[in-house]
């Protein structure tokens, strides 16, 4: 029976679940034989086809799916795929940020193998670790962000929870927004990493842009930025970039945060920071962190998702945690109790492994030196690499152009300024596989592969309009 497949068209609901189906009436028509949803334009289910329980019933062959048209690649992760599928020898990857060695290998940090072989040899066990994670990692990842002896530490007042890397961190605070500050907008940089807006409209909850990159002079348009932040509603939630910004590459100077801080702060809005990428970007775990602690000296309430899968290389172990600083340490438990109500059932409790790498590494002086140690190497592998690039652009491009734009941006990103269409032609002429946005990323590149990119950069931006 079609009604015991999709219960909520059943035709004679038990009054039990009448008032339910009353309130799920008001998203779905349940008047005719088409079920049709009347979600948000962003939902994924908007560009459904409509579809009949009467065809269903009646024809055995059709699938119940039928309705579901194909969703388009991730225009980062999908990257990565149409790279498989290319047999050219000249292949370059430079989509996804994920770190390759000079090789183009992955690689798996040598402190991960000298912990995870600890690991194996202590046999820790399996068990489900608590709802909010392993302690000795929310302790660490607080620490390692904020500064052990920073107040907001020392008073208690971090709600820390273990969450699945960047991207699960950001969604549990979007589920903790959509929950306790309805209707609240969250204000994301213009352009920005293309997984936020999928976060909030997921999670429903509402944003707008806020400049940010400004074509013209390649750089921060500062003035815009400030201005946005200034006309949003009071108490929105602005969300930052805290370094390396993506995919720009471009960050506020230590000045500039301060003016930031200041409009976040007359507006009585809430900062957000977006961690991806400390240590990753200047080499310094404490540089990097710059951002967020400036915003914490000021007494500022702010919530903070970081991730492991750049600096520690943990991409698939999903390791990250989201923070969220009160301004008591009674609120902090508060909102931790509530960020775990929000976590089980959505996936009852994170996984131990990656959790443990960081807690052991962070713990061990010795291995902590060594990560740090092989975090400047990848840094500097990227800066090396984006210097290589600047300098063949400059002797292979007769035009004149500046290219110096990408020796100011941060990060294991280049945002070349190269169009759509012209991003098209990296990839079908040269098998250079990037974002259409014109981002590459410069941890997919060899100092080896810099010449064949130049070229391939300057026939795009020349040749191609
Ligand atoms: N936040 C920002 C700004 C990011 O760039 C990324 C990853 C994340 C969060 C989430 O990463 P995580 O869930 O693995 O911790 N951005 C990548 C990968 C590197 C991706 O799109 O998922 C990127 O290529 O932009």
């Amino acid at each position: 029976m079609a009604s015991s497949v999709l219960p909520l068209a059943s035709a004679s609901p038990s009054s039990a679940s009448r008032s339910s189906l009353e309130n799920n009436k008001k998203k779905l028509n349940l008047g005719s034989n088409s079920l049709s949803f009347d979600l948000d334009k962003n939902h994924p289910f908007a560009k459904a086809k409509s579809f009949s329980r009467i065809s269903m019933v009646a024809s055995v062959n059709v699938s119940r799916f039928e309705g579901i048209t194909m969703a388009p690649p991730d225009p980062i992760l999908g990257v990565s795929e149409a790279f498989k599928a290319d047999t050219h020898g000249n292949k370059l990857n430079l989509g996804v940020g994920a770190y390759r060695t000079e090789e183009l290998q992955p690689y798996v940090l040598d402190v991960v193998k000298k912990v995870e072989s600890l690991m194996l040899e202590r046999g820790d066990n399996k068990e489900y670790l608590p709802i909010e994670g392993l302690a000795a990692f929310n302790k660490a990842t607080a620490e390692l962000l904020f500064g052990a002896n920073n107040p907001v530490i020392k008073q208690q007042r971090v709600a820390t929870i273990q969450g699945l890397s960047g991207t699960g961190s950001l969604r549990l605070a979007a589920a903790l927004i959509e929950r306790y500050f309805p209707g609240a907008k969250v204000l994301i940089s213009s352009p920005t990493w293309g997984n936020h807006k999928n976060i909030f409209n997921d999670a429903r909850v509402p944003w707008s842009e806020y400049r940010y990159y400004d074509p013209k002079t390649v750089g921060l348009d500062f003035e815009g930025m400030i201005s946005d932040i200034k006309a949003a509603p009071e108490g929105s939630f602005v969300l930052l970039h805290g370094c390396a910004h993506n995919p720009t590459g471009i960050d506020p100077t230590p000045e500039q945060w301060e003016k930031i801080a200041d409009v976040i702060q007359e507006k009585n809005h809430i900062p957000f920071f977006d961690v991806a990428y400390q240590g990753f970007a200047s080499g310094s775990l404490d540089a990097d962190a710059a951002s967020v602690r400036l915003f914490a000296a000021r007494g500022l309430e702010l919530l903070v998702a970081q991730s492991y899968s750049k600096n520690l290389g943990l991409y698939a172990e999903r390791i990250g945690a989201i923070n969220v600083v009160c301004t008591s340490a009674d609120a902090a438990t508060r909102v931790k109790s509530q960020l775990k109500r929000l976590a089980r059932p959505m996936y009852s409790n994170p996984p131990v492994h990656g959790a443990r790498i960081v807690a052991n590494i962070v713990g061990d002086p010795a291995l902590f030196n060594e990560w740090k140690a092989e975090m400047e190497m990848m840094a500097g592998r990227i800066k090396n690499v984006r210097q290589k690039l600047y300098d063949s652009l400059c002797v292979k491009d007769k035009s004149g152009k500046d290219w110096s734009f990408i020796l100011k941006q941060i990060g294991m990103f280049s945002f070349t300024g190269l169009s759509k269409v012209q991003s098209d032609n990296m990839t079908d002429k040269w098998h250079v596989y990037m974002t259409k946005d014109g981002r590459i990323s410069l941890a997919g590149l060899s100092l080896a592969k810099c010449e064949y990119l130049a070229d391939a950069i300057i026939d795009s931006f020349h040749n191609v309009r």
